[in-house]
């Protein structure tokens, strides 16, 4: 329905309509949240807000603008105050013309020369139009509209110029006559008698419009039942303004802190609520590629590792060097280059040899008697929201960490469908992390992985080969909701966990695999990212030369 549509149904209704003035989007939308029936894009306030004179200093597409912000964000209909129509009859045609594409509902004329004077305003010279050229003015308005819901309102300041009542009638009729949809009669007199009388001569079947402004006493229900069907409660908007910015702004300067207006203002996420951030979050996550700036990534590097023997007698794994850095240094760098800035990591064995700058640090002291799951809840204030969990002895591509960060479960593993006791080398010692999946394709000669994520029925380094469908590569990922499941599950185990976890012995024996599986027993929904190779593990001296022969 379009806005003209809306405004001519309410005009239809019995009873009196009550509109707001406003200068912005953001007045417009508070005056209809108030619950106003529209809004008056005020000559006055909008030239108030560029702290200029309402006199015609503005132009026609200064003021068009402000109105179209006005209509961009509200569903009432929006009856935009158009001065004297910015010139002659031939800027009243362009000025409908513009208004309308725009979506105006209605658009006010009134009679002052151009240029104008704010009706209110004392000791300026004050002039009005010939009578027949505003007539013009209003045939060119209703003559170049193109919806007939379009409202073109007629106003004469014949009382504010203190021409007369006589005058007023002579000119309101006249416009009637010429088409007007609604005539208004502006008046500055202490009480409303004026504009009272005015209705009780008028004699057209043209409804009428009032701004009790200075007759500030008279209740709208009262200039109802004189005969006036639209009141515009014109300027109320920006003058509650600048009364309330004068007083913060003179006690800030005064008390020199923030908190002294605290009481004066409103709070921060009532300005989100009236802009509309919580929509653009959800457009955000809609209609944008996920990025991973909020994302955390954790890194487990508390563990001793025997089987590397002599290289790591003074560091841990995550601190090897290959050819030139360090695991976790091009761990860092993959991440970052990925957009994952925040990256804490879990030390343990040699903790003191892991100095890398811009991470945080969490210790798991007891890393000889205790295993991954006390490591990583260690950092247990790293999960408040979506986060990554890494191995701190893996290598991997980029490809592969844009793959998990961009899964849309709210727990992903990344699994490497490539995986199959035949592709293992014969020097491999390290005992594989298996996944069964549901629904997997088969992963032989030729294979593309899944687009999306799949589910994960079980995972274990106890599981049979021939049973499973890929190697859990030793990253995962949740999102928010994610984040919270893990949060939850952790603190019940915590609370109540006694005796053997999955494939350990107890929970302080249990690795991270040992808890996926815990979610998925508890039917937490646990999703595979498949990938094809792009990774390595660096555990035996043989994977560590397999690492300097293919990192380059
Ligand atoms: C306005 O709000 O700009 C008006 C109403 O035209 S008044 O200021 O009362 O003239
Ligand atoms: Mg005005």
């Amino acid at each position: 329905m379009s806005n003209a549509r809306k405004l001519r149904e309410l005009l239809a209704q019995p009873g009196p309509i009550v509109i707001i003035g406003a200068h912005n989007g953001l007045s417009a939308k508070l005056g209809e949240e108030a619950g106003f029936g529209g809004i008056w894009a005020s000559g006055f306030e909008i030239s108030a807000s560029y702290a200029m004179p309402d006199a015609n200093i503005l132009t026609m597409a200064e003021n068009l603008h402000a109105a179209k912000m006005m209509n961009d964000v509200v569903d009432i209909p929006i009856i935009a105050d158009c001065d004297n129509g910015y010139g002659n009859a031939i800027n009243v045609i362009r000025c409908v013309e513009e208004y309308e594409k725009a979506g105006i509902a209605a658009i006010c004329i009134e009679d002052n020369i151009f240029p104008k004077r704010c009706s209110f305003y004392a000791g300026v010279k004050r002039e009005l139009a010939p009578v027949e050229e505003h007539a013009g003015k209003v045939r060119a308005a209703k003559n170049t509209q193109r919806n007939e819901d379009f409202v073109v309102i007629a106003r004469t300041e014949a009382l504010i110029a203190g021409w007369g009542m006589d005058e007023a009638l002579l000119r309101g009729r006249a416009y009637a006559d010429a088409g007007a949809d609604m005539v208004l009669v502006h008046s500055k007199a202490k009480t409303a008698h004026e504009v009272i009388g005015f209705a009780e001569q008028w004699d057209r079947d043209t409804p009428l419009v009032c701004v009790p402004t200075i007759y500030k006493d008279t209740k709208v229900g009262e200039l109802h039942e004189a005969g006036f069907k639209l009141m515009i409660f014109a300027n109320h908007g920006v003058r509650t303004s600048i009364k309330a910015m004068t007083e913060t702004f003179a006690t800030l300067i005064k008390e020199q802190c923030t908190g002294s207006v605290e009481d004066r203002i409103v709070p921060l996420p009532r300005v989100y609520e009236i802009i509309g951030v919580n929509k653009m979050k959800e457009d955000e996550k809609a209609f944008m590629p996920a990025t991973s700036e909020g994302v955390t990534a954790l890194i487990l590097a508390a563990g001793a590792s025997e089987r590397l023997g002599p290289l790591v007698k003074d560091k841990p794994k995550a601190m090897l060097d290959i050819k030139g850095k360090s695991i976790l240094g091009r761990q860092v760098e993959v991440l970052n280059a990925c957009g994952v800035k925040n990256i804490a990591v879990v030390r343990g064995y040699q903790k003191q040899a892991i100095d890398l700058p811009n991470l945080r640090y969490y210790d798991n002291d007891e890393y000889g008697s205790t295993n991954e799951l006390v490591s990583m809840l260690a950092a247990k204030r790293e999960m408040g929201s979506a986060f990554l969990l890494l191995y701190g002895d893996i290598l991997f591509e980029e490809s592969v960490l844009q793959k998990l960060l961009k899964s849309p479960a709210d727990i992903s593993l990344l699994v490497d469908r490539a995986w199959n006791e035949a592709s293992r080398p014969s020097d491999a010692r390290g005992v594989p992390d298996l996944v069964v999946l549901e629904d997997a394709q088969e992963a032989g000669y030729r294979f593309v992985g899944a687009e999306r994520p799949h589910k994960v029925k079980k995972i274990s380094h106890k599981l049979d080969a021939s049973e499973a469908n890929g190697e859990f590569v030793g990253m995962a990922m949740f999102n928010d909701q994610g984040a919270k499941t893990v949060r939850e599950l952790a603190s019940q185990l915590e609370k109540e966990h006694k005796g053997p976890l999955h494939d350990a012995g107890s929970l302080a024996e249990a690795s991270v695999t040992d808890f996926f599986q815990e979610l998925i027993t508890r039917n937490h929904d646990v999703q595979a990212v498949d990938v094809y190779k792009g990774w390595l593990e660096v555990d035996t001296f043989e994977d560590y030369k397999r690492a300097w022969a293919l990192i380059s």
